[in-house]
């Protein structure tokens, strides 16, 4: 197996007694236009019954009567097909309702997209083997369960790990969108319900008439799926696309060029989800440039896709890359409330700032974002990142749901009232429609999707909390299991108890104690280099010296960013004793020999994790070699492979990162490891015979940029 179907395989498992009993004989799918949803949920049940108990089921798409069905459509289409007796739930938009119980099958969706979900629903039930009678209504958390792609126009994708784009090549939409169908079918089945194709570092040839035409082929695709498209604008595109001299979003001249271009879009793909913008932040253009707020640069899009029902996901990653340190006050992670909070209340009814979980950018660890407690009177999404731009890259395992978990169910205190991220984002706490989550996923034409196939869980897991983010990450994770890997128990066991340990130990040989991650921060993200940390723009700074270490960002006596928290919380990380361990020198500044709660030191502790986090990786790579001939072949050496690389970079990781601290502190470890290799010697202090030296490109990847062939 390649991995192209992910974990809609519908594997073939055995027929059991009740299998037998409780397969229904036909379906009948209540709407039979092809391109429709519901057309598509009537294949799929077909198709998934046949993968999986080899049994022809025919679809019919009129009368609901028949015996033993499965009857698949919205409420509305079952009213008229079937009449009015049965009572039925009240749904929310995109919400279903599914029974299992009596002789039919009830699937039926508020609308089409609904009936599909549930249809989804009911296969991965079926593909696990589950026969259980059930009877439920389903319903979002939240309106926007959005993806955004970082895919480029020439085809490469900006933090790609699995291949070039399945949208873009050449400059334009690819032809062949076989690919595109295949990862629409994926998003759909977890719920996902748009889908932003072009990078946020955008180019403005997104919106080129033949580009467009390629949108309108894209949207085509996904929308059977009941998937819209949206895209991300490049700010200047008036003037640099456009001819005009200007992109002042308050100048008349570039408002119509929007218009006009909103227009020619909605032409194109009349059901557009809507734009995204990531304007004044990293190099690209945005408002700062004429002096207009960011409420400006997004009510001008919001009203020009307004009449078209279109939304505005304008993002809060706005900050100077250009801070240094030489200040003591300067914080990057104060940025996004200071742009942003003084504005709340401004923006259009239909523009929801897209927020970073923390204030950083997608750290192993990181506090929830405060600006999610700062705008009462604006729409919200939380951003996560399917793609392990930061945790690995995908060439190690590490399951993210535990992190997003933690940062959906925190209690934010705002008014002193319970206030989880998951409540802000849904629109509940402050009362808003709109809201929701994206997250980036950088699929590619690699037949894993993302570069292995482990990381798919986080893509599944992704959907599974943007729909319900109750859901607990262990459960989520069983089902990708068993979907993905068949029903072995030792199987399910042994990838639970790997994936449920990889963010834990990536943390530990990663950066710990809030530090972050300690990789490359300028401009790979990719294994261990804390020296380039500190003293750059990107402001992941850690203010290591040779006593001390950890960002001080409290009010007192730091960068002031704990202020930007309710006061509950402000209090508690004001303080170092209250302050969860785990953030500790993300809000303090401390001696390495200052004690924590275990008694141990700062230092100590970090060698000590970073022990401890290396070991457990070390210890997946075994776990994964008791399931061999349990799993087939080719994915069981892909998934080998990069289990095995992960166990060695683990220990790349502790020990640069320990010598590193060792180096710079003076402080032995205890244990007598770090520092201590008698084994261990240098490539650059090793004579040369028969080797030649070359420059490697990247230069990060072999020490001082030489390797040797
Ligand atoms: C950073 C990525 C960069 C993205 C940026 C963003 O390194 O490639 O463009 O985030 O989110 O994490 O805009």
């Amino acid at each position: 197996e390649d991995g192209l179907k992910g974990w809609l395989r519908y594997a073939p498992l055995p027929c059991s007694k009740q299998c037998r009993s409780s397969l229904p004989s036909s379906i009948v799918s209540l709407n039979s236009t092809n391109a429709s949803p519901v057309f598509v949920a009537g294949t799929e049940l077909q198709n998934g019954i046949q993968g999986i108990y080899e049994r022809d089921v025919p679809i019919s798409h009129v009368k609901c009567n028949a015996a033993s069905s499965i009857v698949v459509g919205t409420v509305d289409q079952y009213r008229r097909a079937c009449g009015t007796k049965s009572s039925l739930p009240e749904l929310e938009e995109d919400g279903f309702w599914l029974s299992t119980k009596g002789k039919n099958v009830q699937i039926l969706g508020q609308n089409e997209r609904g009936a599909l979900y549930g249809a989804f629903e009911y296969l991965s039930m079926l593909a696990q083997g589950n026969f259980s009678e059930v009877a439920y209504a389903s319903n979002p958390s939240a309106p926007i369960r959005w993806v955004n792609q970082w895919d480029n126009m020439d085809g490469s994708i900006e933090r790609g790990y699995g291949g070039p784009s399945i949208f873009f090549k050449n400059g334009q939409i690819v032809q062949n969108l076989t690919r595109v169908a295949e990862y629409a079918r994926l998003l759909a089945s977890v719920k996902i319900n748009a889908v932003v194709i072009n990078n946020v570092n955008a180019n403005a040839t997104i919106l080129s008439p033949t580009n467009l035409d390629g949108v309108a082929r894209v949207a085509d695709v996904f929308r059977p799926y009941g998937i819209q498209v949206g895209l991300s604008l490049n700010f200047a595109s008036p003037q640099t696309f456009g001819g005009l001299s200007t992109f002042d979003p308050l100048d008349e001249s570039v408002i119509q060029w929007w218009s006009n271009i909103t227009a020619q879009v909605y032409k194109h793909v009349p059901d557009m989800a809507g734009y995204l913008v990531k304007a004044d932040s990293e190099g690209q253009p945005g408002p700062q440039v004429y002096n207009r707020t960011l409420s400006d640069a997004a009510n001008l899009f919001a009203k020009e896709v307004q009449p078209y029902g279109g939304i505005v996901m304008y993002r809060a990653f706005v900050y100077d890359h250009h801070l240094n340190e030489t200040n003591w006050r300067d914080d990057r992670a104060n940025a996004a409330v200071e742009f942003f909070k003084h504005l709340d209340g401004e923006f259009e009814d239909n523009v929801v700032i897209q927020i970073k979980y923390g204030p950083i950018d997608f750290q192993v660890r990181e506090p929830v974002s405060p600006l999610f407690a700062n705008l009462y009177n604006t729409s919200m999404a939380i951003e996560l990142q399917v793609t392990q731009e930061y945790l690995g890259q995908q060439s190690h395992l590490v399951y993210v749901a535990p992190l997003w978990k933690e940062i959906l169910d925190f209690d934010l205190r705002v008014d002193h009232k319970p206030s989880l991220v998951s409540d802000i984002v849904a629109g509940k706490r402050f009362k808003r429609k709109l809201g929701g989550s994206a997250a980036v996923v950088n699929v590619g034409t690699n037949t894993t999707w993302l570069g292995s196939h482990m990381s798919m869980s986080n893509l599944y897991a992704y959907g599974r909390l943007a729909w319900n983010p109750a859901d607990e990450p262990q459960d989520i994770l069983q089902d990708w299991i068993r979907l993905t890997f068949g029903l072995d128990r030792k199987v399910l066991d042994t990838l639970t108890c790997i994936s449920m340990d990889s963010w834990p130990a990536y943390e530990q040989y990663s950066g710990n104690l809030g530090i972050q991650t300690l990789t490359d921060i300028i401009y790979t993200h990719y294994g261990p280099s804390p020296a380039s940390q500190d003293n750059n723009g990107w402001g992941q700074w850690t203010r290591a010296d040779h006593t001390t270490i950890g960002m001080d960002r409290t009010v007192s006596n730091g960068t002031r960013y704990s202020g930007q928290y309710p006061d509950e919380l402000a209090a508690m990380y004001e303080n170092i004793e209250s302050t969860p361990e785990e953030l500790l020198l993300w809000f303090h500044h401390v001696n390495y020999t200052h004690r924590l709660t275990s008694g141990k030191t700062v230092i100590q502790h970090f060698y000590d994790s970073h022990y401890t986090g290396a070991e457990t990786a070390q210890g997946f790579l075994e776990k994964w070699e008791s399931l061999e001939g349990k799993i087939d072949t080719e994915r069981y050496n892909h998934v080998r492979r990069f289990l095995d690389y992960q166990a060695g970079h683990s220990i790349v990781w502790r020990d640069a990162i320990n010598n590193f601290y060792f180096n710079m502190s003076g402080i032995p470890d205890d244990a007598k490891r770090v520092g201590h290799h008698p084994w261990r010697i240098e490539a650059e202090s090793m004579k040369l015979d028969g080797y030649k030296t070359y420059d490697v490109n990247p230069f990060e990847t072999a020490s001082g940029a030489v390797a040797i062939v």
